[in-house]
């Protein structure tokens, strides 16, 4: 472009002027006919729209995103738009090259080429943006081989269908040697690590809320590690996460005063932070229940206590924690006052949280159910199960109902004879009505439910003759017993009290607590069962 001075109104040499082509230098110099080149005009501020210009590189374009174009002598504003129209990505462009990117709302973290669903989706449902039923193995995913491994491989909701699960006959393996006395906590497994976690309390002078590693085939141990950072009176509690991160909770008098502390582990127990405080406040805080929740992109942690801090018996309350285990707002009152709640079980529906506690009932005692959304909030108006005198209730989910069991304390303090069990729907209808679970014993009492989508396996501890024994048996989705009970440990003193998770290639770990001849003090135990994928379950009966 050149510019002749006839088209300028006045020459003044130096300054700079406007003029309808924009900005351009007025020289005295040269010929009056030669042509006047504008020369380059000074640094152009960066989103100054006002700002004039000849041609587009004299406007701001380092962010290729939004590009400023010279129209009419003004520098103005554009804008890559990228959207590729897919709710499934979160639509974004390139600054460095304009380019848009379109990146999933969803993960595959286990890499089997599935990723999983938004928070809040079944697999594979419409907008759920990803089909892995279990982003934490590889070896579940739609159309997967279903094999006895405790997984379940081709996401039909069914785990290692026609599969029994045998006691290995080998002994029991001791966690708390040369403590007076081990108190199991909670166990899960890795299933990128292939090892089990277990956190149990050992009391040695003062109680001690310790993690040891177990490695399968049972015979190896990893050293016994104390979670807490105080030597003070620490109790341990659940144990979450399947992957490379564990995630425990406890009981913690280093504050004078029981408070909630909860820290997370790598596989071999080593601690990924400082050790988080959950409450502050008057009271004791007690008997944590803790939840892995995966999230889009990564995992988060919900938790719930008992908490004195209102008196009148207390309420159950709640945390929400992040996957790297900061707090998510403050803590949450769940249950009404009144009810004197203990005990809480927090449990993962396919849409809901369900919170179970026990509670004061006209009779006595009773179990309570709440149902969350997963941030803890939008609360379902409490029920009371049937449920007459329970202790050691626990809840699991199993294809999409929860299924509560528990055993009766007697007038006498002493255990009843059987196991119970109801189904709930995941907002607290009662689908099954309360019943039986087990053959009527001396004694039954603690157990642990594992839910299998079609079939359910229950372990138990009942006294038979002269001491406790733990037993298993499996139960249809409605709670109907599918063949006998089998005796899982053959000790020489008590077994009770099982914990039970999915191990690796269809073991189940069981914690348990025992007695050893050389302890007058009961001890943590260890001990597994195998899948036999030949078996088929018998019909009920
Ligand atoms: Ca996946
Ligand atoms: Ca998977
Ligand atoms: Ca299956
Ligand atoms: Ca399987």
């Amino acid at each position: 472009m050149s510019i002749t001075r006839g088209a300028l109104p006045s020459w003044t040499r130096g300054q700079w002027v406007a003029g309808a082509l924009g900005w351009i230098a007025l020289s005295g110099c040269g010929g009056r006919d030669e042509p006047i080149l504008p020369p380059m005009p000074p640094a152009l501020n960066v989103g100054d729209s006002n700002q004039q210009c000849v041609v587009d590189s004299d406007c701001e374009r380092s962010d290729l995103c939004a590009p400023q174009v010279c129209v009419s002598t003004v520098c103005v504003s554009t804008r890559v738009a990228c959207d590729d129209a897919d709710p499934c990505t979160e639509d974004r462009c390139d600054s460095s090259t304009g380019s848009c990117l379109y990146d999933p709302v969803t993960i595959d973290a286990d890499g089997d080429g599935h990723r999983r669903p938004l928070p809040g989706f079944a697999p594979g449902a419409a907008g759920a943006c990803g089909d892995d039923c279990n982003d934490s193995s590889a070896a579940a995913f739609p159309g997967g081989i279903e094999l006895c491994d405790g997984i379940d491989n081709d996401c039909d909701g069914i785990i290692d269908v026609g599969s029994s699960f045998e006691p290995t006959g080998a002994p029991a393996l001791l966690l708390s040697s040369g403590a007076r006395q081990g108190t199991p906590g909670g166990l899960t497994f890795s299933d990128s690590a292939g090892t089990y976690g277990a956190v149990f309390t050992r009391r040695i002078a003062s109680s001690q809320n310790s993690f040891t590693s177990i490695q399968p085939g049972q015979q190896a141990l990893g050293p016994v590690l104390a979670v807490p950072e105080v030597n003070n009176d620490t109790f341990a509690g659940p144990i979450v996460g399947r992957d490379s991160v564990f995630a425990t909770a406890w009981e913690d008098r280093r504050d004078d005063d029981y408070e909630i502390y909860f820290n997370r582990l790598n596989t071999r127990g080593e601690k990924l932070g400082p050790d988080v405080r959950i409450t502050n406040a008057p009271g004791f805080s007690l008997r944590p229940s803790l939840l892995e929740l995966p999230s889009a992109r990564g995992r988060e942690y919900r938790l719930v206590w008992e908490d004195e801090r209102d008196g009148a018996g207390g309420r159950i309350y709640g945390q929400r924690l992040s996957g790297d285990g900061a707090l998510v707002a403050g803590n949450l009152p769940l249950t009404p006052e009144g009810v004197d709640p203990s005990s809480p079980v927090l449990v993962a529906g396919q849409q809901r949280l369900g919170l179970l506690f026990n509670q004061a009932a006209p009779t006595g005692r009773g179990l309570g159910f709440m149902s969350f959304d997963r941030d803890l909030s939008a609360a379902t108006d409490p029920v009371i199960l049937s449920a007459e005198n329970p202790d050691g209730a626990t809840m699991v989910s199993n294809a999409g109902r929860f299924v509560v069991a528990w055993h009766v304390v007697q007038a006498n303090s002493l255990p009843g004879p059987q196991i119970f069990g109801t189904v709930l729907s995941e907002t607290g209808d009662v689908v099954v009505d309360a019943k039986a679970l087990t053959k009527p014993a001396q004694f039954a009492r603690y157990h642990s439910l594992l839910p299998l989508g079609d079939r359910l396996l229950l372990l138990w501890s009942e006294w038979r003759s002269d001491k406790y024994e733990i037993y298993s048996r499996e139960l249809s989705p409605e709670l109907v017993p599918l063949g006998d009970e089998r005796r899982i440990t053959q000790s020489d003193l008590d077994a009770y009290a099982p914990l039970a998770t999915f191990g690796p290639s269809g073991e189940i770990g069981i914690l348990f607590t025992g007695q050893s001849p050389d302890s007058t003090q009961p001890q943590a135990f260890f001990t597994r069962l195998t899948c036999d994928p030949g078996a088929q379950s018998p019909a009920p009966r």
